[in-house]
């Protein structure tokens, strides 16, 4: 304390006045929460899976090695908007009133981190996608997308204008969001959440990344060609890579050997309409080669769809590259401006999302691929390194966001602070929560997912589609990729009652309305 009195009279002489002598003793950390759209965690090269081993995230990765990656966390519902909800309010969906994507309004004026933490001091600012359907509340700032956004020159929102900006959404969202920092009263802590649109569909990366993996094949899940045997649900969907993903703005594919119908694409506002003519043709011809050959080489369909998944995999992971150039951007910028010490940085995504498992993209299941979530969190008191393997969920990230900040909740909040696993307490680790509850509300909807809800341990999941009463339960111990649904086991019939009770537990604590599972 005696360096810190020292610190603060030197303040006072140097600037003098009251006012700086209350930035200098306001020690509290900035809190910066990077999201990505769609990223799941097997295109992070720090989770390890062979995908990523191929197309590497070295900045993303960074923050896990400084910090900490949690292992095993999870959303509360797969989908943009309800993610986000449930970051901002610490509440399964139910609760915070935003369940579906469909034009749910969300309502900004209950507690949020926002709103909480600009009360409590913090500057706070958001900058990128948002996707609730009303203007951000509880921020001093904002610069967001209009819903989903374009991947080129797209137009961003503040108070009072929209403008159309020129450039590459990823490197723009880093761009505005540097210049906030720049620009930021420096007496006051911020709280900033830097959100990408990249790599959600339709997967366009940035021109110097076009090609990037032209050449790369990556490996093909097991379960590509997942024909959904005991799993009801599964069959009736839409996001199957070789059957529902667009051939022109999705796979940038065209009609024929030496055809330019991807010039033509019936997709104009958020794809080609947005790009200079110049921009297209650059565009266009990055791909014509490897269009012409799709039709030059004679293929079975089983090949045809194998193609699709690398050309997939391929834009996928090149706009990736563009969101991990930004976290390596953003952590220069923190460097470079002394900030890297008292700023907190989580790296996250709004939920997982299938590159090819089940035959899919998109997310939305209660699935592992799209119901996990990356999450790393690098503080800088806690440099450890260290791996988390309790489960977490999105609805734990303003707790512990509160937690950083010295801030109490006005209100409950459904979510735990991660706090005591970040500081490695031994007591916490042992009495954490041994399950999760997980909720999935639209349907009908894009791609045909139907309504379910669940439950997740360590080792099991059970899941109930309750429109259909439809049950799943899955070993995830013996069978991680959940293709054996062993809900009908006889040998599984007391870990399935054990499950059911857990599900009802969990209903209750989060007081799910009965209305809402049916
Ligand atoms: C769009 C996409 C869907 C996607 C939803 C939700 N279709 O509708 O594939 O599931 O967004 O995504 S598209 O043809 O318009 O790309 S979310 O990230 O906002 O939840
Ligand atoms: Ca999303």
């Amino acid at each position: 304390s005696g360096v810190a009195v020292l610190v603060m009279f030197a303040a006072v002489m140097s600037i003098g006045g009251i006012k700086s002598l209350k930035s200098v003793t306001d020690q509290r950390p900035n809190v910066l929460l990077i999201m990505s759209d769609d990223h799941a965690m097997q295109a992070i090269s720090a989770y390890g899976h062979p995908i990523s081993q191929m197309a590497t995230t070295p900045n993303i990765d960074r923050l896990a090695h400084e910090g900490v990656l949690f292992e095993n966390n999870f959303c509360a519902n797969a989908i943009c908007g309800p993610s986000r909800a449930t970051i901002l309010t610490g509440l399964h969906s139910h609760a915070n009133g935003f369940m579906k994507n469909d034009g749910t309004k969300f309502d900004g004026h209950q507690p949020t981190l926002a709103n909480i933490l600009q009360k409590e001091g913090y500057q706070t600012a958001v900058i990128g996608k948002w996707h609730l359907n009303t203007a951000p509340q509880g921020f001093d700032y904002y610069k967001i997308l209009n819903d989903q956004g374009e991947y080129n020159n797209p137009d961003f929102i503040t108070k009072d204008t929209i403008v159309q900006e020129m450039g590459y959404v990823t490197e723009l969202i880093t761009k505005f969001t540097k210049k906030w920092l720049h620009n930021r009263d420096e007496d006051k802590p911020f709280f900033l959440m830097m959100q990408h649109k990249a790599p959600h569909r339709n997967w366009v990366p940035a021109p110097q990344y076009y090609r990037l993996f032209e050449n790369t094949i990556f490996p093909v899940p097991d379960n590509y060609f997942d024909q959904y045997e005991g799993r009801q649900a599964a069959q009736g969907q839409e996001m199957n890579i070789y059957r529902d993903a667009y051939e022109g703005h999705d796979l940038k594919m065209v009609s024929g050997v030496g055809s330019d119908s991807l010039l033509y694409d019936r997709w104009p506002h958020v794809f080609m309409g947005r790009m200079t003519p110049a921009e297209k043709m650059d565009f266009f011809e990055a791909y014509s080669q490897r269009n012409d050959d799709y039709y030059l080489t004679e293929r079975t369909d089983k090949q045809k769809a194998e193609w699709k998944l690398q050309r997939y995999l391929q834009d996928y992971l090149a706009c990736v590259r563009s969101v991990d150039d930004s976290v390596g951007d953003i952590y220069q910028y923190l460097e470079d401006h002394g900030l890297l010490d008292n700023t907190i940085v989580i790296y996250t995504s709004d939920q997982g999302f299938f590159l090819g498992e089940h035959g899919w993209f998109d997310k939305r299941w209660m699935y592992e691929e799209s119901f996990r979530m990356p999450l790393m969190i690098r503080h800088p008191d806690h440099l450890t390194g260290k791996r988390i393997e309790q489960l977490t969920q999105n609805i734990d990230f303003a707790p512990t966001i509160l937690e950083m900040a010295g801030v109490a909740s006005p209100k409950p909040m459904h979510g735990l602070s991660l706090m005591p696993l970040i500081a490695q307490d031994t007591e916490s680790q042992n009495q954490w929560r041994s399950s999760l509850y997980y909720h999935f509300y639209e349907f009908p909807g894009f791609h045909s997912v139907q309504a379910h809800h669940g439950v997740r341990t360590d080792r099991y999941k059970l899941i109930h589609f309750y429109q259909t009463n439809e049950w799943e339960m899955f070993d995830l111990e013996k069978d991680p990729t959940e293709m054996n649904n062993i809900y009908n086991n006889e040998s599984y019939h007391h870990q399935r009652a054990q499950l059911q009770q857990e599900l009802d537990r969990l209903v209750g604590e989060y007081q799910v309305p009965d209305h809402l599972m049916q």
